[in-house]
């Protein structure tokens, strides 16, 4: 079998074999990524950022354990945009908090970027290809920070959500600015903490929909999941109509 026949056969072992490819922008992963076309699998791509140790990896283990439940196969990809030097020691901690490292519906791997210019776009939106065609569904990506680079996780996810913790004060004042623009969702996880109810005032008007969640203790995880439903159901819609208006 081909390399991209064991990815599309869901063979974890290729999967991450075309990703390290990816990573070290190996011409051998596009001949790879050329013969998944055409997409006959569709992930929802969900992309969760925010500032470090807001409580994105905990949130996520949460969502998995939920799509778990649901029998759907689950990849998720920690996006580290840092040097490459820093980069690899930094994203091991990154995910450690997920429970889900042995359960074979579920495949979790950090990837390095490198830095280059849109590279964090390209080789994120390549590698959730390849998860896609493998079966995984949903995909969720994981990126810390909310300044420029992380914008662009935009182009890759379908809904984007951001997670901040209360407290924040100029942090929440620059997100305003900057992602909010590109953001669906808005969790003020560890809302069990003093001032989350300030930090959901200052969203609210910002973004659609604000939640508060405690990713610790899995409180307001249902409502999270619905709101992406809700987002992503709602982008198909959209996604029909757009292809309804310009013909077959
Ligand atoms: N009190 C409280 N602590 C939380 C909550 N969610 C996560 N934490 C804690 O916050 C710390 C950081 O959580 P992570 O999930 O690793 O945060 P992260 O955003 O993925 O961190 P980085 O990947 O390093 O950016 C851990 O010690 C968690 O146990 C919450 O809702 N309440
Ligand atoms: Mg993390």
């Amino acid at each position: 079998m081909t390399l991209a026949e064991r990815v599309t056969a869901g063979e974890v072992r290729a999967v991450s074999r075309v990703i390290t490819l990816l990573e070290s922008d190996d011409p051998a992963a596009e001949a790879v990524l050329e013969k998944l076309k055409p997409r006959d699998r569709h992930a929802a791509i969900i992309g969760i950022t925010g500032y470090p140790g807001v409580g994105k990896s905990t949130l996520i283990d949460q969502l998995v354990r939920t799509y778990r439940q649901q029998g759907r196969a689950v990849g998720v990809l920690a996006v580290d945009t840092s040097s490459p030097i820093t980069g690899g020691a930094i994203l091991g901690d990154r995910i450690r908090m997920l429970e889900h490292a042995t359960d074979k519906g579920v495949y979790i791997r950090s990837m390095a970027t490198r830095g280059h210019q849109g590279g964090v776009a390209r080789a994120t939106s390549q590698a959730v290809r390849v998860l896609e065609a493998a079966g995984y569904d949903p995909v969720l990506i994981e990126t810390v920070g909310v300044g420029q680079d992380e914008v662009a996780i935009a182009e890759v996810a379908q809904t984007v959500v951001a997670v901040v913790a209360p407290g924040l004060g100029d942090e929440v004042q620059a997100m305003k600015a900057g992602l909010l623009e590109v953001v669906h969702i808005v969790a003020v996880n560890k809302a069990d903490r003093e001032g989350a109810d300030r930090t959901m005032a200052e969203l609210q008007d910002w973004v659609p929909t604000v939640l508060r969640t405690v990713a610790i203790k899995g409180e307001g995880i249902p409502e999270l999941l619905e709101a992406i439903d809700r987002h992503q159901a709602k982008r198909r819609d959209a996604d029909r109509s757009a292809r309804g208006a310009t013909g077959p």
